[in-house]
């Protein structure tokens, strides 16, 4: 493969009817570069901005994966900051794990910061115009609408990060796409497809890589598994399809948003393993009305 090759496409102005098409359906990762056009939060988000937002908010900061390490205000996470960079060195070696802003795993147990940024951006951005406008699967919102701007839609996150943090391999749950938009800074993000799955470490074993063989200039090596790589600048939009394993560095400061999706064009359409069949839909339907009933509960309190 040449090094062309191994980069994800990059494409403008597309019709959520090619999205479907080349990418969606085709389960085929791709970026798109102009989708943020219109939205006022790709110029006033940064982490200064959700410091003086929400600042006083206590955050679970997680590190290279998701489980919590420690708790501080979000003004002290962001103050924090150049400290956790100065253990990157100028050649990319990573010292130390670094601590990462994701969305939180309990959220009914703690203020969720991605809800909360969630409600200071209302009306700041929309649905990608590439997405389609209908036929989400997952979440199912009114009559087969969805729109990720007022629904919590599975894994909505705002992540915020220094240079240097990474989260570790992993697949999406769920046979479900994610999203993520690159607001502010700059990440690289490898893709490795479904198929390279045996040789990838099994299980978690990849969990237990220790933060001294990470270096965020150079590509992971995974046995004889070739990834697609990409630079996320601000502004761009990664589509990570279903079942596709993703490493991601974060290359400078950054505040990305994030969420994952189900649409019927894909769901009927493909068959094996990686196929998101009916009965896992259901489950991911039936868990997420819970977690609707669960915040209408918390809020009504
Ligand atoms: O941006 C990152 O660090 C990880 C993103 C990710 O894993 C996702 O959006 O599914």
């Amino acid at each position: 493969m040449t090094s062309r090759d191994m980069q994800i496409e990059r494409r403008s102005d597309i019709s959520p009817k090619e999205f479907i098409k080349s990418y969606l359906g085709k389960n085929r990762p791709v970026v798109i570069t102009d989708a943020m056009r219109d939205w006022k939060i790709a110029s006033v988000w940064s982490p200064e901005y959700f410091q003086k937002t929400l600042g006083s908010m206590k955050v679970t900061l997680q590190g290279d994966f998701f489980s919590p390490m420690e708790k501080q205000t979000l003004s002290d996470y962001i103050a924090a900051l150049p400290e956790y960079e100065s253990h990157v060195d100028e050649n990319g070696r990573v010292s130390r794990t670094l601590p990462y802003l994701r969305y939180s795993v309990k959220p009914e147990m703690e203020q969720d910061f991605g809800a909360e940024a969630l409600k200071v951006a209302q009306g700041m951005w929309s649905r990608p115009y590439f997405m389609p406008a209908r036929g989400y699967l997952y979440p199912m919102a009114g009559l087969f609408h969805s729109d990720p701007t007022q629904e919590r839609y599975p894994g909505f996150g705002v992540y915020i990060s220094p240079r240097g943090a990474i989260t570790k391999l992993h697949q999406d749950g769920d046979l479900s796409n994610a999203i993520l938009c690159q607001v502010y800074g700059r990440k690289r993000c490898f893709l490795f497809p479904p198929e390279c799955e045996p040789s990838l470490p099994k299980d978690r074993e990849f969990l237990l890589r220790k933060v001294e063989d990470i270096n965020i200039h150079r590509r992971p090596t995974y046995g004889s598994a070739e990834p697609l790589e990409t630079i996320l600048e601000a502004g761009d939009i990664l589509f990570i399809p279903r079942s596709w394993f993703h490493e991601v560095y974060t290359l400078g400061r950054s505040v990305s948003l994030t969420y994952n999706f189900v649409h019927m064009s894909e769901a009927f359409k493909t068959f094996g393993p990686h196929a998101p069949w009916p009965p896992s839909i259901l489950k991911l339907h039936l868990d997420h009305q819970l977690r609707r009933m669960r915040n209408r509960r918390k809020q009504a309190a």
